[in-house]
């Protein structure tokens, strides 16, 4: 190899080496990859990252994994019917050429589902991020406070949280389903997930995923697939931030779940996510 190229090539080692915050492959730019300090015993945890597409061409973020969680997904809300749902991506997250797109809370973000421990407050946490065409981008995620706004070092982003998701994890028992919204976080536990009568534990987090004190929670649940009426519950509140509530799915198949929260200062939030009952 002629020195130049050697040069070069350590050059290069060194510009990577020096970038720690930074993951690039090819076009793709990862910065400011965050999350926030769990409380004790959370199962979930937000990440939140900014990609910038340098390139010509359109790539899609695919998919993600990580030491720290059992699973890694992509979060996005829709509006259905006026109704907010959350789901999960896919089919991947579009990144057009020449694109700076920013995943904030409130809006898209990535889901650490089933924390192999606590995130603590200054731990890095190393995530692997799979894209169609860049491939595989590692990237460092850095965790702020609980409840931190935004990255840690670096001016929070000035632009306003919009979004929310669900994900859905199943145990032989009971499933664990997370709903993200604009204004709060549900983790909802469903036991058994099967049809028949069904003990729903609903823990409620505000947007900064901290346990949120609510009113009061109403839970319904639907199948417009099989025409049966909503069915509505008021849940009962066993601890500060977490209510429970048994109600009845009486199919297997596909259920949509509606968390009506009375909150105390900002009134009623509606959000919903589908789920499975088996
Ligand atoms: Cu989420």
């Amino acid at each position: 190899m002629e020195t130049s190229k050697i040069k070069a090539a350590f050059l290069g080692i060194m510009l990577a080496s020096l970038c720690a915050v930074t993951a690039q492959a090819a076009d793709l730019t990862v910065r400011h990859a965050w999350s926030r300090a769990t409380p004790k015993g959370a199962q979930v945890a937000g990440g939140y990252l900014t990609i910038d597409n340098l390139g010509n061409t359109s790539d899609r973020l695919l998919s993600a994994l990580s030491e720290a969680a059992r699973k890694v997904e992509i979060h996005e809300t829709i509006m259905q019917d006026g109704i907010m749902m959350m789901r999960t991506v896919d089919d991947g997250l579009r990144v057009a050429p020449g694109e700076t797109m920013t995943l904030e809370p409130g809006g898209t973000h990535i889901m650490f589902i089933g924390l192999t421990s606590p995130l603590s407050e200054g731990q890095q946490v190393p995530v692997s991020l799979f894209f169609e065409h860049a491939g595989k981008v590692d990237a460092i995620f850095d965790v702020g406070t609980v409840g931190a706004k935004g990255p840690r070092l670096l001016l929070a982003s000035t632009r306003p949280a919009v979004h929310p998701v669900l994900t859905q994890e199943r145990a032989s028992e009971s499933f664990f389903t997370h709903i993200c919204g604009t204004e709060l976080m549900a983790n909802v536990t469903v036991s058994p997930g099967k049809s028949g009568p069904v003990e729903l534990t609903i823990q409620l987090e505000d947007a900064d995923e901290k346990p949120l004190v609510a009113q009061a929670l109403t839970v319904t649940l639907s199948s417009p697939d099989k025409e049966i009426a909503p069915v509505a519950a008021p849940a009962d509140r066993i601890s500060s931030d977490t209510w429970k509530v048994r109600m009845s799915a009486t199919a297997a198949g596909k259920w949509s779940l509606a968390l009506s929260v009375q909150t105390v200062g900002s009134g009623r939030i509606d959000i919903a996510a589908p789920i499975l009952i088996e």
